[in-house]
């Protein structure tokens, strides 16, 4: 009820500011360029305001500069910032702007060309090579007020544009009468059309063959971009942001795959992630103890299903306080003899952490108050809000003391010798979220209004035995040992920005002349207040989108401290441009509903392939209500060719673990044996795009970018550049329609081929059990012959070829392989594959020594399917073999 007509309310108010825009802003007659500069490489100019100021959502700024630089041959900077630089801009020390190599920048002249208008100013890219326009901003005047910048690009009829999120939509984006809203909040359920967890202002412009280019405009503002058809057909894209400035990374392309790279190239190459990190991964919320949490672990063994990594939740939690562990239902000595059980075993274990931290005794709290790191009121006071634990504080990651705060923490609470020895971290409501709404004036009441924490479940001892488990698992244990906490320092190697471009002053923060569609309402709303002031002046309403990602890259840091020679995995849920060079992200709180089962196809390719985020995937078999068998069969194959493959469930759902159902353990058995057999096709490929941004997980038009049919597929997929994913995507359905490229394909189960022509084929008699996968002609993948229960067994397991012959009858394919974890690799194994005339053949790096061996080679669409050739090659060195 009360959402319903907050709802309203919110609409009525945005139709408000739209009708009052369309009057206002025609009496803003935008700038005129004076003083242009140009040089090779370049240009800059002033802009001064025409005519009288039209104030229309906050003050105009009445001088601004433009530089434009022509950054690569494929990359063109173009930036607009007010004269006296106090216009806030996204830190360097949160988003490392690249590095511009000038001296290699003039071999080739640039494909993109700037031009521009004087009076009033308005500027074009085009593409040199064939006069493609890609942006024009002459449609409108540019509004650049002390609170709203407006800018408006037209662009061709239906274009197909990508990106802008993090939503729930389809992968190609709506064209007329589309919003996207880009304010990080906790979005429950993920609905459709609205904003979620994380900010990435950039763009897929994809034209078939003249080509594709993106538009990264770095600015952490809330922002609404419409697209959308002006009154006279003309189709546009608007920027409409709440602050800061105008700063565009134009990329030239002309692929997708190029566009993705070069963008890596500005927002950084993404974090390579452990071997085992590609395991499945169980979790829920509401396991009651650990002794819950051991028996998953125990009944995944028993169910023959291969369990990499067991998760906690909150549930761990002492009254859901970050930093610490419920006595009685997960005592230390438990926790402790359950990991080491893991660790044993070959398996790993994940909690999660909150950024919010409890207002209590608790020594984290304490800790943090005399290093002084929460955020605080413009009045000096502990800024509160109410989460899990009930009142909260909120770390501030500008504050110089916070980095050795998070990283003492992480030290003790997750300290090997005594604490809990996690592999890997999972972090969560770091938009910030806040149940409390705006103003949150009384968070103290809020909490017990809403019974926060709320009453833990009952401690069960030891309900009956695990056997084989260590001896505190069995009854009649009692727990003994607590937490040791000794204050330790951390490093304090950090320093923050400071000074310039701290943002105007005399803004209305709280509440802005111009209204964004935040889905939560206003901008403070069930976050923290955005009239706070951070630790070095920055202000929470420019910075807002950027907390989740800051924690994030502290908790990496903090991670790293612990183990240092290791590459972090952090699970993130906020996140901002350029997270991907630091950590991973799961899509959040979905549904078990079949809509949500779709929809994380295009959220997973969104991040994988557009935002260069590549360890990514959703909450398999749903999140939120209950699932069903069926779905979560489904959902179980679709999973297996996520990046990020895990199983989480909401508290009170019915159990999902896939043990639970017999046709779900034999779908989940069945996709982890072919998702392990081809971990190292999977390792390879993402390890390529850590190195070169060249992403692995790829939408069809990525593929085939010159075929329109497959600019709008986004419930299909190639799982690395070899593989097409095509699974069943409807309630009660035994079929799928297809789309196959025009190219050679060959069934996976059956190596049988199957000539794509730019048609969808029908799949049918595809059990509940199945998931019909093809391989591309022309590709060779390398597989383990065996899968393993643990990826560290699957390690040692000798490889196979699959050789899918291209129309021309050649294939090749790759192969990387390290020690998995280090961050640093002294020895690897590089080896390319090529396939001609039936000879395979294979040379490349062999410094890695593994031992192991080629044992079989499979070529498709021989006799009748697939023949397969007993060989003996060690891949120590190059070799090859003749197939007749
Ligand atoms: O308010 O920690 O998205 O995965 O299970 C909910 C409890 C807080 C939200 C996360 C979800 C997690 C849940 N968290």
């Amino acid at each position: 009820m009360m959402v319903t007509t907050a709802l309203l309310l919110w609409s009525l108010l945005a139709l408000v500011h739209s009708v009052s825009s369309s009057l206002s802003l025609d009496n803003c007659l935008g700038y005129r360029a004076v003083n242009v500069e140009e040089r090779p490489g370049g240009l800059s100019a002033d802009l001064m305001l025409v005519g009288q100021p039209c104030n229309t959502y906050g003050r105009d700024i009445e001088n601004l500069r433009l530089e434009v630089e022509y950054e690569t041959e494929t990359r063109l900077h173009v930036i607009i910032y007010d004269a006296d630089e106090n216009v806030y801009q996204v830190p360097d020390s949160v988003f490392p702007r690249p590095t511009v190599h000038h001296q290699r920048r003039n071999e080739n002249a640039p494909e993109l060309k700037f031009s521009y208008e004087d009076s009033p100013f308005s500027f074009a890219v085009s593409r040199l090579s064939n006069g493609e326009p890609i942006f024009n901003s002459s449609g409108s005047n540019l509004i650049f007020q002390c609170q709203y910048v407006n800018l408006r690009t037209s662009l061709p009829q239906n274009p197909n544009l990508y990106g802008i999120g993090e939503h729930s939509d389809p992968l190609r984006l709506k064209t007329t009468g589309y919003t996207r809203t880009l304010w990080n909040r906790d979005a429950y359920t993920i609905p459709a059309g609205t904003n979620l967890y994380g900010a990435h202002p950039l763009y897929f412009d994809h034209r078939g063959e003249t080509g594709t280019h993106g538009v990264f405009l770095l600015n952490s503002n809330g922002m609404d971009v419409h697209i959308d058809q002006a009154g006279d057909g003309t189709q546009f894209l608007e920027y409409n942001l709440l602050g800061g400035v105008l700063d565009f990374y134009f990329l030239a392309g002309p692929t997708p795959k190029e566009v993705s790279m070069q963008y890596a190239e500005v927002a950084g190459l993404p974090a390579m992630v452990p071997y085992w990190g590609f395991g499945f991964h169980q979790c829920r919320y509401g396991y009651r103890d650990i002794f819950e949490v051991a028996a998953v672990v125990s009944n995944y063994s028993h169910a023959n299903i291969p369990l990499e990594t067991m998760w906690t939740d909150i549930d761990y939690m002492d009254q859901r306080k970050v930093f610490t562990l419920d006595e009685r239902r997960f005592p230390l000595q438990k926790v402790r003899a359950l990991v080491d059980f893991l660790h044993q075993r070959d398996q790993r274990y994940i909690v999660m952490v909150d950024p919010a931290v409890a207002h209590s005794d608790n020594t984290a709290f304490t800790r943090g108050m005399e290093k002084d790191v929460f955020m605080r009121r413009q009045d000096g006071s502990l800024y509160e809000g109410a989460v899990w634990p009930g009142p909260t504080v909120f770390p501030d990651w500008f504050h110089p003391s916070t980095p050795d705060y998070w990283i003492n923490e992480f030290a003790l609470f997750f300290d090997a010798e005594n604490g809990v020895d996690i592999d890997a971290l999972w972090i969560d409501m770091n938009e910030a979220a806040n149940f409390c709404d705006w103003p949150c004036s009384d968070p103290v009441a809020f909490a017990k209004a809403n019974n926060l924490p709320p009453d833990p479940p009952s401690a069960r001892p030891n309900p009956s035995s695990l056997p084989g488990f260590p001896e505190v698992f069995q009854p009649g244990n009692r727990n003994k040992r607590r937490i040791k906490q000794s204050p330790r320092q951390g490093q304090g190697k950090y320093k923050y920005e400071d000074g310039k471009k701290l943002g105007i002053q005399g803004r209305d923060l709280i509440d802005p002349p111009y209204t964004i569609a935040n889905a939560a309402g206003s901008l403070s709303n069930k976050t923290i207040n955005t009239d706070l002031i951070h630790a070095n002046g920055l202000a929470e309403y420019d910075t807002h989108n950027l907390y989740g990602t800051m924690m994030s890259s502290l908790s990496r840091e903090a991670m790293l401290h612990r183990r240092p020679e290791k590459r972090p995995l952090v699970i993130t849920r906020s996140t901002f441009a350029g997270a991907g060079a630091r950590v991973a992200h799961w899509l959040g709180d979905n549904a078990s509903t079949w809509e949500k089962y779709r929809t994380s196809i295009a959220q997973m390719l969104a991040f994988a392939s557009i935002f260069q985020i590549p360890m990514v995937g959703s909450d398999v078999c749903g999140f939120t209500s209950n699932t069903t068998e069926q779905l979560c069969s489904r959902w179980a194959m679709l999973g297996a060719f996520n990046p990020f493959y895990r199983n989480h469930n909401e508290y009170g759902m019915i159990s999902q673990e896939f043990y639970q159902w017999e046709s779900v353990a034999e779908a989940a058995r069945k996709a982890i044996e072919i998702r392990y057999q081809l971990l190292d096709y999977m390792y390879t490929a993402f390890y390529r795009q850590t190195r070169t941004g060249e992403p692995w997980l790829l939408p069809l038009f990525f593929v085939y970018p010159d075929e329109p049919g497959t600019f709008g597929i986004d419930l299909q997929f190639f799982y690395g550049g070899a593989l097409l994913v095509s699974p069943v995507t409807e309630d009660g359905s035994t079929s799928v329609d297809a789309y196959f490229p025009d190219d050679l394909f060959y069934d996976w189960y059956t190596g049988l081929p199957v000539r794509g022509r730019g048609e969808v084929i029908r799949l049918s008699d595809i059990s509940y059990t199945d998931i019909p996968l093809h391989v591309r002609g022309g590709s060779i993948i390398p597989v383990r012959a065996q899968s393993a229960n643990t990826t560290t067994e699957l390690r040692k397991r000798d490889f196979r070829l699959i050789i899918a012959p291209g129309l021309d009858g050649r294939a090749v394919g790759e192969l990387y392989l390290d020690d998995g974890e280090s961050l640093h690799q002294p020895a690897t194994l590089e080896v390319t594959f090529r396939y001609e005339n039936s000879r395979v053949s294979f040379d490349g790096v062999f410094t890695l020594q593994t031992g192991l061996r080629i044992e079989s080679v499979t070529v498709f669409g021989r006799g009748g399917g697939q023949e397969v050739v007993a060989v003996d090659l060690p891949l120590s060195k190059p070799g090859g073999v003749d197939l007749g």
